[in-house]
C-alpha cells in the first residue's frame, strides 16, 4: 500500500514536544560577545553626530561602533536593480540620514547580553529632524518631502504606464463601481525574532548561524553585503521559530553581527527583543488599492482596473517589487474581457516591506474578491452567482492571462460550489433573512472568496529547479539532502515518505538534512510555498535514479541480467523475476561503495493552486464586535502528499488571513513613530478567535511534476482574508454598509454602521 496520501504523523515533533528546539539563540559559542543594535528615535533625521565613547567606558563593554566604522561596505542593494532606483540602497548602519524609527545608528558589543541594553542608552546620537513621509498616498507627489534626494522622488518603482489606461475600458457597462480600498500594513511577528551567531576561523572563513528561510540565499545576501567570496561564507540553519516570508535572505544586523566577530576576531551574537522585531524585522502587505469593476446588470463583469500604491517602507525591499506580483494575479480566476493594473511603489519613513506569507498574491485577491462584492451589492445579485458567472470555465491545458500568467489547470467553478455546499449557503441565507427581519441586533454575514494564486515561481532558465540527494546506508538507513528549508512545513516527514515510497525503508528510518550550505551549497530555500512541487519531486526523483543505479549493482551481485531484476519496495530488496528468493537487500549494496544520488528536478513553470474560502461571522452592530463563527474552504493544491500536513499548513493560513482581516495592523503617528511596538499594540488571533476549520477536499492533479502537487502553504493567508472582510461587510449590507478597510476592527465596524445610518438619514 502507498504511503503518499496518508496521514503520517511529523517526524520532527517528538523532539519539539520533548527536549525541545535548538534555535540561534540556544546555541553557545566560546568567547562569545554579544551585539546590540542602537536604533533611531526619529523617523526621519540628518545624523549630526553619534557619540560612542561613554558606551565604551560602561561595564562589560568590548566594543561600539557606528556606521562610519562601516563605511567601507557596499550598501544592501535593492532586489531588482533594473526596475528600482538604485540610489536607494541601505547601509548597514545609518550613515549620514535616518529614514525610520528602529533603524540601526550603532552597536555597543558585550560581554554579556544584559550589559548591551544599558551601554545602549549611554550612546549620543544627535538628530537634525526632517520633514517625515509616512503616508503612502501622498510620497510619490510633489512637495512631498523626499528619502533619497539623489533618486529625484519617492518613487522606486513604477509597473505599467498610468498614462496608457485605456479611457474607454468601461464604456457600455451598464454599472461601474469604483473604490479605493485599504491592505493594510502588517507584522510577520515569528514566534522566534531574528537572531544570528558568527564565527570566523583561522583560515578566514565565516561560519554564520541564522534562523533563515534558505542558508544559500543566505549566503549570497551576507556575502554581498560584506563584500566576501561566496566561498568564504558558510551559513548553518538552526531550529527556525516561524518566518512567514520574511526570514529569506539577510538583513543588515545579521551582516553587522558577523562583521563585529571578525573586528574583535572572537565570535558574536545577537537576538532581539519583540520591540525591536516588530520595528525591525520587515513589515508585509501595505498597498492602497483603487478597485473599478464594472459589467452588466445581470452579473456579468465586463471590465476591471486595479490602481496600486505600494508602500515600500524606508528601504527598496521585496515590498517594492510586490505590485509585481498583484498585477500577475489581479483577475485572480475570473474571465473578464478587459482588465488593466497599474502601481508604483513609494519610499517612505516606515520600516521596510518585504514579502510576507502570500507575498502579493493575497493582495490581488483581496481587491479582486472586494471588487466581486462591491459589483454584487450594486447589481443586486447574489455575491455566489456573480462569481459563478464570471469565473473561468474548468480547463486542463494551460491557460494565459492578460498578464502574462500561465495557469497550469483549473476547475474554479466545482470549487466554489463544493465550498457553498459544505457551507449550506442556502440555510445561512435563510438565517441571515431571518435575523435582519427580526432586527436581531447581532447580524449574520457570509463572506465569500476565490482565488487562484501561483505556488513555485521562478526566472531560472529551463524553469524552476531544485536538487535532492538521496543516499542509501549498508545499515538499511537512508539519508536525504535537500535544497529546500523548512521551519514549520514538515518537510522531513514528507521527504523520508516520498523516499520511502520508491526505496522501500521505513520513515523512522531516513534523515532529512538541510540548511548547512557546506553540505547542501545549492538550493532555493522555502518560499513561494515551492518546496513540494520542486523539492519533493527532486527527492522523489533521486530515489528513482538510485534504483536505476542500484539495478546494475544488483544485477552483478545477482549474476543477472538487470532487466530480469525487480525491485520489491516490500522488502526494499532487487529480486530476479519469477525467481524472490534470488534476491539482494538495497542496503547490501552500499556495503562496497557508497550508494548515492544527487539530482536535479525542473519544473516547466509554477503552478497555480486554487480554492473557495467561505467565512460566516456574527457581528454586533451595537459594539462592532466581530466573532468568527465558521470559516469552510476548499484549496485544491493538487495531489496532496500528507493530508495531515497540508491540513495544518491550511489551519495556520487561515488563521493569519483571518487575523489580518479583523484584528492586525501596524500603526504609524503622522510623524512615523510606531505605535504597535509591542504585542499590547499589535494584537494577533490565538486559539480562542479561531473556530474549528471545515475544509473541504479537492485535488486536481498538475502536470508540471510527477507528484501532481501544487503548493499549499500560502493558501490559507490568500483565501480567509477577503472571506472574512466581505463577510463582515455582508452581515451589515443591509444597513447600506458597502466597504469597511482591514482590519475590520470594532471601531471600523461601529463606526461605518453609524455613517451608515447617518447617510440614511440624511
Ligand atoms: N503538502 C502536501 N501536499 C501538497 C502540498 C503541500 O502534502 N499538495 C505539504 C508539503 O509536503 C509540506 C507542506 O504541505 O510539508 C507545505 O508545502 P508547500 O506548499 O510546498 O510549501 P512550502 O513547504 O514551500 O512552505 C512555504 C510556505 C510559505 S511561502 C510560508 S510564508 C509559510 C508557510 O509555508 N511560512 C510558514 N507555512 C508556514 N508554516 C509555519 N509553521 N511557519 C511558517 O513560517
Amino acid at each position: 500500500m502507498s504511503i503518499l496520501g496518508t496521514r503520517v504523523l511529523r517526524t520532527e515533533d517528538p523532539r519539539f514536544l520533548t527536549t525541545g528546539g535548538v534555535y540561534t539563540e540556544d546555541l553557545q559559542l566560546p568567547g562569545q560577545c554579544h551585539v546590540f543594535f542602537v536604533r533611531s528615535p526619529i523617523a526621519h533625521a540628518r545624523i549630526r553626530s553619534v557619540d560612542v565613547s561613554a558606551a565604551r567606558a560602561a561595564p562589560g563593554v568590548i566594543a561600539a561602533y557606528t556606521g562610519a566604522d562601516l563605511a567601507d561596505l557596499p550598501l544592501l542593494a535593492p532586489p531588482m536593480p533594473q526596475m528600482i532606483s538604485d540610489q536607494m540602497g541601505q547601509p548597514l548602519l545609518a550613515r549620514d540620514v535616518v529614514r525610520f524609527v528602529g533603524e540601526p545608528v550603532a552597536v555597543v558589543v558585550t560581554e554579556e547580553a544584559y550589559q548591551g541594553e544599558d551601554a545602549a542608552e549611554l550612546v549620543d546620537a544627535d538628530y537634525e529632524p526632517l520633514p517625515a513621509v509616512v503616508d503612502p498616498a501622498r510620497a510619490g507627489e510633489p512637495g512631498a518631502a523626499v528619502l533619497f534626494p539623489e533618486a529625484g522622488s519617492n518613487v522606486a518603482a513604477t509597473f505599467g504606464d498610468p498614462a496608457a489606461l485605456q479611457d474607454d475600458l468601461f464604456d457600455g457597462c451598464e454599472v461601474v463601481v469604483r473604490r479605493t480600498i485599504l491592505n493594510q500594513r502588517v507584522a510577520p511577528a515569528p514566534m522566534e525574532t531574528r537572531a544570528a551567531a558568527a564565527e570566523w576561523g583561522e583560515d578566514g572563513r565565516l561560519t554564520a548561524w541564522i534562523p533563515n528561510q534558505g542558508a544559500q540565499g543566505t549566503r549570497s545576501a551576507l556575502a554581498t553585503m560584506l563584500g566576501l567570496d561566496e566561498a568564504g561564507v558558510r551559513i548553518i540553519t538552526p531550529d527556525v521559530g516561524g518566518a512567514f516570508g520574511a526570514k529569506f535572505g539577510a538583513d543588515p544586523e545579521h551582516a553587522v553581527v558577523c562583521w563585529v566577530a571578525r573586528q574583535l576576531d572572537r565570535p558574536a551574537r545577537w537576538t532581539e527583543t519583540r520591540n525591536e522585531n516588530l520595528i525591525g524585522m520587515t513589515h508585509g502587505r501595505a498597498q492602497i488599492q483603487t478597485v473599478t469593476i464594472g459589467g452588466r446588470r445581470d452579473g456579468t463583469v465586463e471590465a476591471y482596473r486595479l490602481e496600486i500604491v505600494q508602500d515600500a517602507g524606508a528601504y527598496p525591499r521585496f515590498g517594492a517589487f510586490l505590485p509585481a506580483l498583484t498585477i500577475m494575479m489581479c483577475p485572480g480566476p475570473y474571465a473578464i474581457g478587459r482588465a488593466e493594473a497599474v502601481a508604483r511603489s513609494v519610499m517612505t519613513n516606515t520600516t521596510p516591506v518585504g514579502a510576507y506569507r502570500g507575498a502579493g498574491r493575497p493582495e490581488a485577491t483581496a481587491a479582486v474578491e472586494r471588487a466581486m462584492d462591491l459589483f454584487a451589492a450594486e447589481t443586486g445579485v447574489d455575491p455566489a452567482e456573480v462569481r459563478r458567472k464570471n469565473l473561468l470555465p474548468k480547463f486542463s491545458e494551460p491557460h494565459t492571462t492578460a498578464f502574462g500568467a500561465v495557469y497550469d489547470s483549473g476547475d474554479y467553478v466545482t470549487a466554489l460550489d463544493a465550498a457553498l455546499a459544505a457551507a449550506g449557503y442556502q440555510e445561512l441565507r435563510q438565517e441571515q433573512d431571518l435575523r435582519r427581519a427580526a432586527g436581531d441586533p447581532v447580524q449574520l454575514g457570509i463572506g465569500l472568496a476565490c482565488y487562484v494564486e501561483i505556488t513555485g515561481p521562478g526566472a531560472e532558465a529551463g524553469g524552476p529547479k531544485e536538487n535532492a540527494t538521496v543516499e542509501v546506508h549498508a545499515d538499511g538507513s537512508a539519508t536525504i539532502l535537500t535544497g529546500t528549508s523548512p521551519h514549520g512545513q514538515g518537510h522531513a516527514t514528507v521527504w523520508a515518505m516520498l523516499a520511502s515510497e520508491e526505496l522501500g525503508i521505513p520513515v523512522d528510518k531516513i534523515t532529512v538534512k538541510w540548511g548547512d550550505t557546506d553540505l547542501v551549497p545549492e538550493g532555493g530555500g522555502t518560499g513561494g510555498s515551492r518546496s513540494l512541487q520542486q523539492g519533493g519531486a527532486a527527492v522523489q526523483q533521486a530515489a528513482r535514479e538510485l534504483i536505476d543505479l542500484a539495478r546494475d549493482r544488483a544485477a552483478a551481485h545477482l549474476e543477472a541480467s538487470p532487466a530480469d531484476l525487480v525491485f520489491d519496495p516490500e522488502r526494499s530488496a532487487f529480486a530476479v523475476a519469477g525467481d524472490p528468493d534470488a534476491a539482494v537487500p538495497l542496503a547490501r549494496l552500499a556495503e562496497t561503495s557508497r550508494l548515492l544520488v544527487r539530482t536535479i528536478f525542473s519544473a516547466p513553470g509554477p503552478t497555480f493552486p486554487f480554492g473557495t474560502h467561505v467565512a460566516v461571522t456574527d457581528v454586533d452592530t451595537e459594539t462592532g464586535k466581530v466573532v468568527l463563527r465558521r470559516v469552510i474552504t476548499v484549496d485544491d493544491a493538487g495531489t496532496v502528499i500528507n493530508p495531515l500536513l497540508a491540513e495544518g499548513q491550511r489551519h495556520g493560513g487561515i488563521a493569519q488571513g483571518a487575523a489580518q482581516a479583523f484584528l492586525e495592523e501596524v500603526i504609524y503617528d503622522a510623524d512615523g513613530n510606531p505605535l504597535t511596538a509591542t504585542f499590547a499594540d499589535y494584537p494577533f488571533l490565538s486559539a480562542t478567535e479561531v473556530p474549528s476549520f471545515e475544509l473541504a477536499d479537492m485535488a486536481t492533479p498538475t502536470s508540471y511534476n510527477p507528484l501532481g502537487a501544487k503548493g499549499i502553504g500560502e493558501a490559507g493567508t490568500i483565501g480567509a482574508t477577503p472571506a472574512v472582510q466581505n463577510a463582515v461587510i455582508d452581515a451589515l449590507a443591509h444597513l447600506g454598509v458597502r466597504h469597511i478597510d482591514l482590519p475590520a476592527s470594532p471601531q471600523r465596524v461601529w463606526r461605518a454602521v453609524r455613517e451608515a445610518a447617518a447617510e440614511k438619514g440624511a
